[in-house]
């Protein structure tokens, strides 16, 4: 059963969208990508948000750039948690979009990340760790992802001064 969603405004938020997916992927996650457009496939936007919980997700990644509501509507039609992921912009470097994304009126909540890969990754990992609070072999594996985050820190060497 797909436990989590990722969407996304367009096809052209994929290069940084994937990073979301492929950490779901690493810890053995089930989940599904989808383009769902907040102004130009509302309908479609509607839809999903409103099957959302009866399809069992546990959550949804949503990513969009510029006027970026695609995560606050999909809130507003759902009580599944959205991770909200800003996606960079041509013209303001996606802090439009984080804007857009984090200023959330009272009452609905967006979960947001940072903007960009970063911002992807980090909702992929929180979306494990949810899931995690209820599956203990998924937080051993989040321990194990966090020890070997550890050790590779413990081992980095910096150049000598010249
Ligand atoms: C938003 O508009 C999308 O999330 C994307 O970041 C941005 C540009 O979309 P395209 O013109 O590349 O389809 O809806």
């Amino acid at each position: 059963m797909i436990q989590v969603g990722v969407v996304m405004g367009s096809n052209s938020d994929w290069d940084v969208m994937q990073h979301a997916a492929k950490q779901l992927k690493a810890f053995g996650v089930e989940f599904e990508c989808k383009v769902v457009s907040a102004h130009r496939t509302p309908d479609l936007l509607f839809q999903y948000a409103e099957e959302a919980a009866a399809r069992g997700l546990a959550c949804i990644i949503a990513g969009a750039g510029g006027a970026a509501h695609l995560p606050g509507m999909l809130a507003a039609k759902t009580t599944v948690p959205v991770l909200g992921v800003p996606v960079p912009s041509k013209y303001l470097r996606g802090e439009d979009s984080l804007l857009s994304i984090v200023q959330m009126p009272k009452g609905i909540p967006v979960a947001t990340f940072a903007i960009g890969e970063a911002g992807a990754a980090n909702a992929g990992l929180f979306a494990v760790a949810m899931l995690a609070g209820s599956n203990p072999a998924l937080a051993q594996q989040l321990n194990d992802f966090r020890e070997t985050q550890k050790q590779t820190v413990l081992a980095m060497e910096l150049p000598a001064v010249e």
